[in-house]
């Protein structure tokens, strides 16, 4: 069993997306270990974000995940890493496979929905950043 950080972002919160992402993560048999409704700190949204720091993106990005509510989610599940990263679909809407998440509901790569962790090492990280140990499940 594996355990990943799922964000949904302050537009996919805005745009009332919230239920049909859960759906679609209860469809695929994944367990909520943690979820909540939170608006990120700058300090957090940085740290989160600290590997684009140097990018010309960086200080829209930020604005953008501070800029509304977002739903923090940690799941659980078989390969969930990698698993909630395809149901999410490419980076930029406009490469995401039919029926992902991106490709159903996003057209801009800086508005994209959805957060899911990259790696192992990420998810370990980003559920520690997002979550304190006794928000989430045993
Ligand atoms: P996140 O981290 O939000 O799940 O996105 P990805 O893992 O799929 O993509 P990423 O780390 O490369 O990008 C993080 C975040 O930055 C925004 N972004 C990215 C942007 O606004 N312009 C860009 O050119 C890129 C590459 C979108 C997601």
């Amino acid at each position: 069993m594996e355990r990943t950080f799922a964000m949904i972002k302050p537009d996919g919160a805005r745009r009332g997306l919230t239920p049909e992402i859960l759906a679609r993560i209860a469809r695929k048999g994944y367990r909520v270990v943690g979820l909540k409704q939170m608006t990120i700190s700058r300090q957090t949204a940085e740290n989160h974000y600290g590997e684009h720091k140097e990018r010309p993106f960086f200080g829209e990005l930020v604005d953008f995940i501070t800029g509304g509510p977002v739903v923090a989610i940690a799941l659980e599940g078989n390969e969930a890493i990698a698993g909630w990263r395809a149901m999410m679909g490419a980076t930029n809407p406009a490469n995401a496979a039919p029926g992902t998440i991106r490709a159903d509901f996003a057209t801009t790569t800086g508005e994209n929905v959805t957060h899911g962790s990259d790696s192992s090492e990420s998810a370990t990280r980003e559920l520690g950043l997002f979550f304190a140990a006794g928000e989430l499940l045993d």
